[in-house]
């Protein structure tokens, strides 16, 4: 179905599907390894691109497709290249476009093995980085460098929440001939749309709010032209971390509803973090929806919507945040983000303990560090949770 005309939610639903030999209402999973050949000549000629039909599924698998096209068609990209996980879609990039003696600037509270995959190990291939507060526009001008492929953006990122000017970096970067990818997981295309805002290559960890159910793990990268499409796909087949045709029919239903999830979620964030923001024994809340977010008029401009994600300190730091996380029984004490159920986490010594103490305190990830992923429950008994837990403190 051309979906190109209709609106998001319509989108979310139909692009990418089409019916099967038997009219299948959703996208059937191809479980299959690999596809018979019509014939020895005909088999060649797939090989040679000269006839249509599948070879292999890391090369190419139908549940797989649909869903690249869904996602291609949702962040306006001219194709997608889905992977087996988010990680898979950030070694997918960085293989792609980063070659020895490239430098790269990225977003300092990136997501932390983001960044410790190119501080820790393409450092060895020199690939050199400077990482950065991007949301500081004459920093990013400052760190670009005659060597510099690739501006890599988060934003929102995680779990700082800073945001970040993706048309006026875009323009920074196409300047000096680099490239602009944004890991655009935290917002969802719901949200944000980077290829429209002038980036060149969009990436999702699908884990998270794409997918939404915390049933599956994986990544797609999302390109805006074919030459870019062909090389991340290229790459992906090499590296051999493709989507399993399973994975994808998850995903692939999971992104069906997107829009009333975030919508939903984003709900109920807004009054947590009002709620938050006016506790005695809250220190301070960064949640782009308040106006007191330093980045809350860029993320209005940027975004459709301000999304799920909380970050918050509790007054004693660390100890205190323990406390808090020790006692919530409505909200999931584990890593993650962007599902239908609330979860909590301790970034210092989880999601970003890879990173130096240093390395954490310039992204603006302090030990006493909260983040709060909002899932769809209802807001009251979210609050009456913190508010319980709070006492405990
Ligand atoms: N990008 C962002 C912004 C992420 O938050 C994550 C995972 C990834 C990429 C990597 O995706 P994965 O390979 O896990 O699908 N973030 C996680 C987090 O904050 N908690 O647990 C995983």
């Amino acid at each position: 179905m051309d979906t190109k005309h209709l609106g998001v939610n319509s989108k979310l639903v139909h692009a990418g599907s089409v019916h099967d030999a038997y009219g299948s209402a959703t996208v059937p999973i191809y479980q299959t390894s690999t596809f018979a050949f019509a014939n020895a000549q005909n088999g060649a000629d797939r090989f040679a691109g000269q006839a249509d039909g599948y070879i292999y599924t890391r090369l190419g698998n139908p549940t797989i497709d649909a869903l690249e096209r869904q996602v291609a068609e949702i962040e306006n990209a001219c194709g997608a290249v889905a992977t087996s996980s988010g990680m898979g879609a950030v070694s997918t990039l960085y293989m792609a476009l980063l070659s020895q003696g490239a430098h790269l600037v990225g977003t300092a509270s990136v997501y932390g093995p983001s960044r410790g995959l190119i501080e820790k190990h393409f450092s060895r291939f020199g690939v050199t980085c400077t990482f950065l507060d991007t949301s500081n526009l004459d920093a990013v001008r400052c760190a670009i460098r005659p060597n510099t492929r690739l501006v890599y953006l988060e934003t929102p990122s995680n779990p700082a929440m800073i945001v970040s000017d993706i048309q006026a970096i875009a323009a920074i970067a196409h300047e000096r001939g680099c490239l602009v990818a944004v890991d655009n997981t935290f917002a969802s295309p719901y949200l944000q749309r980077p290829l429209d805002l002038g980036a060149d290559v969009v990436l999702h960890s699908v884990t998270k709010f794409i997918n939404g159910h915390a049933d599956v793990v994986g990544g797609i990268l999302a390109a805006r032209d074919e030459a870019l499409c062909k090389s991340l796909r290229t790459m992906m087949i090499g590296l051999g971390c493709n989507m399993d045709p399973h994975q994808a029919y998850l995903v692939h239903r999971g992104l069906k509803t997107l829009g009333i999830r975030v919508e939903r979620a984003q709900a109920t964030a807004i009054r947590i973090a009002q709620w938050l923001e006016a506790h005695p024994k809250v220190e301070w809340v960064r949640y782009i929806g308040l106006p007191s977010h330093p980045q809350h008029e860029l993320a209005k401009r940027q975004m459709s919507g301000f999304g799920s994600m909380i970050s918050f300190e509790v007054k004693g730091g660390l100890e205190a945040g323990r406390v808090l996380m020790d006692n919530v029984r409505l909200a999931t004490l584990a890593v993650s983000l962007g599902g239908v159920e609330t979860l909590v986490e301790h970034p210092a010594s989880m999601t970003h303990a890879g990173m130096s103490p240093e390395a954490r305190l310039g992204a603006d990830i302090t030990d006493g560090l909260v983040r709060y992923s909002v899932g769809i429950e209802d807001a009251e008994d979210l609050i009456a949770d913190l508010k319980q837990a709070l006492e405990r403190v």
